[in-house]
């Protein structure tokens, strides 16, 4: 195969939330042809990658990308094509070059990591191989199949609800296989559905596709939660169907102090509430349960809890390997969030999830609230066999891609292993 870059062309489209986003298509010498959409969070880390917008308010309310599509066409093209590449790490190296911000200000997170992702896929197709077969092979990791996190209730930024936390999720750990898994989610979505409309609560959607009830508390939420894992008849716990919370606590923390469900709450009373909630529930991980500036409370929740719970660090370490090292470091936490818009290439994102095998950290590799079909993190996290993603409900198109893309290479490969690992 021949890794000299032809074309890099990219245009605006929409993402899921109607947001302006980018589309990126990559051709190579030999005429293999790929493309990417580029993920957008609301909910954000403050030291991710920066997203470049216009700041036009006569197109999209300022939100328009087509300095991003521009930087693609012209300097970011300029830098690529005619080149021969050794691998998807070298052109990054070349675009984290020609960018010359340490946060990939200048020519934009959102082109930077489109670009990434195209070539990654582009060199995986010419090799004639699966994308995450070409993960695997990069970085020497046995690829299993992921327990998916299905995002089943949404609050926070996601919702227009009162809702303070953001995601309650559901995963299928006892489940026997990947297809089994899914069928679990939805089995226990359509659950969560009827019982939610028995209460008299609606049942229209938050942007991950969880349903956007008017809740407040988060007990209440789990206790639903629970009552349809059961009507759908799984075991609520790591046997069956466990509990995923991502709170994204940074979107309520104001002044030191958390603000839940009209109470404000310290970081030692919001342990001792998630120390009683994984008491009286069946949770198993918990997300952002405290802000990304409280790095003391994340190394007293970890002595804490650290035992009991997988605690995922996202807006604390935005995937970004050095912070992740300092928390590894620190104890602040035992797992990252994974995602690649977060830090902007390809191979940072596997540099990063590379830190955390080596130190024994778990990683959880996950979509944005903001998505297109671009199924780029499922290949990401079955390559890398990190055991887990999340990519929202079973429900709407730019969530199944990702799962229905693990379905198809479940039935392709029948011998890919399932679970956390
Ligand atoms: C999160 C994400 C994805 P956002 O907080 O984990 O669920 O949300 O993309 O809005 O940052
Ligand atoms: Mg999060």
């Amino acid at each position: 195969m021949d890794r000299t870059v032809r074309s890099v062309e990219a245009l605006e489209i929409l993402d899921s939330r109607s947001m302006p986003t980018l589309a990126v298509t990559v051709t190579l010498a030999d005429g293999t042809k790929a493309r990417a959409g580029v993920p957008s969070g609301a909910s954000t880390g403050s030291r991710e990658a920066v997203e470049l917008r216009d700041g036009d308010p006569e197109r999209y309310a300022g939100k328009g990308v087509l300095r991003a599509v521009a930087n693609v066409n012209t300097e970011i093209a300029a830098a690529l094509v005619g080149h021969r590449f050794e691998d998807v790490g070298e052109v990054d190296r070349r675009l984290i070059a020609l960018d010359g911000t340490p946060n990939k200000a200048r020519l934009g997170a959102n082109a930077v990591v489109g670009v990434s992702i195209a070539v990654a896929r582009a060199f995986a197709a010419a090799r004639d191989m699966e994308l995450w077969q070409a993960i695997a092979a990069s970085e020497g990791t046995t690829p299993r199949l992921p327990v998916p996190h299905f995002n089943v209730l949404n609050g926070g930024k996601h919702a227009p609800n009162d809702l303070d936390f953001q995601e309650f999720m559901i995963a299928p750990i006892g489940a026997p296989n990947f297809p089994e898994a899914v069928r679990a989610g939805s089995t226990v979505y359509g659950a969560l559905r009827k019982t939610l409309a028995e209460r008299g609560y609606a049942t229209g959607l938050g942007d991950e596709g969880g349903f956007a009830p008017a809740l407040r508390r988060p007990e209440d939420v789990l206790s639903l939660v629970v009552h349809a894992i059961e009507a759908a008849g799984y075991t609520a716990g790591r046997d069956g169907v466990a509990i995923a919370l991502d709170p994204a606590s940074s979107e309520f923390y104001r002044d030191g102090l958390y603000h839940v469900d009209a109470e404000a709450l310290t970081s030692d009373d919001m342990i001792d509430r998630y120390a009683a909630m994984a008491e009286n529930y069946p949770i198993w991980l918990l997300e952002d349960g405290l802000a990304e500036s409280d790095w003391d409370g994340w190394e007293r929740l970890t002595a804490r809890l650290g035992d009991r719970l997988r605690l995922v660090g996202d807006d604390i370490l935005c995937t970004n390997p050095a912070i992740i090292t300092e928390a590894i470091a620190r104890r602040a936490g035992n797992a990252a969030l994974i995602k690649v818009n977060q830090i902007g290439t390809v191979s940072e994102t596997l540099e990063a999830m590379r830190i955390c095998r080596q130190a024994g950290w778990a990683q959880f590799v996950s979509h944005r609230s903001g998505e297109t079909e671009d199924s780029f993190i499922a290949d990401l996290a079955l390559g890398t066999g990190c055991g887990q993603l999340k990519t929202g409900a079973p429900a709407r198109g730019e969530r199944v891609a990702k799962y229905n893309r693990l379905l198809e290479a479940a039935a392709s490969f029948p011998d890919l292993p399932y679970g956390l690992n």
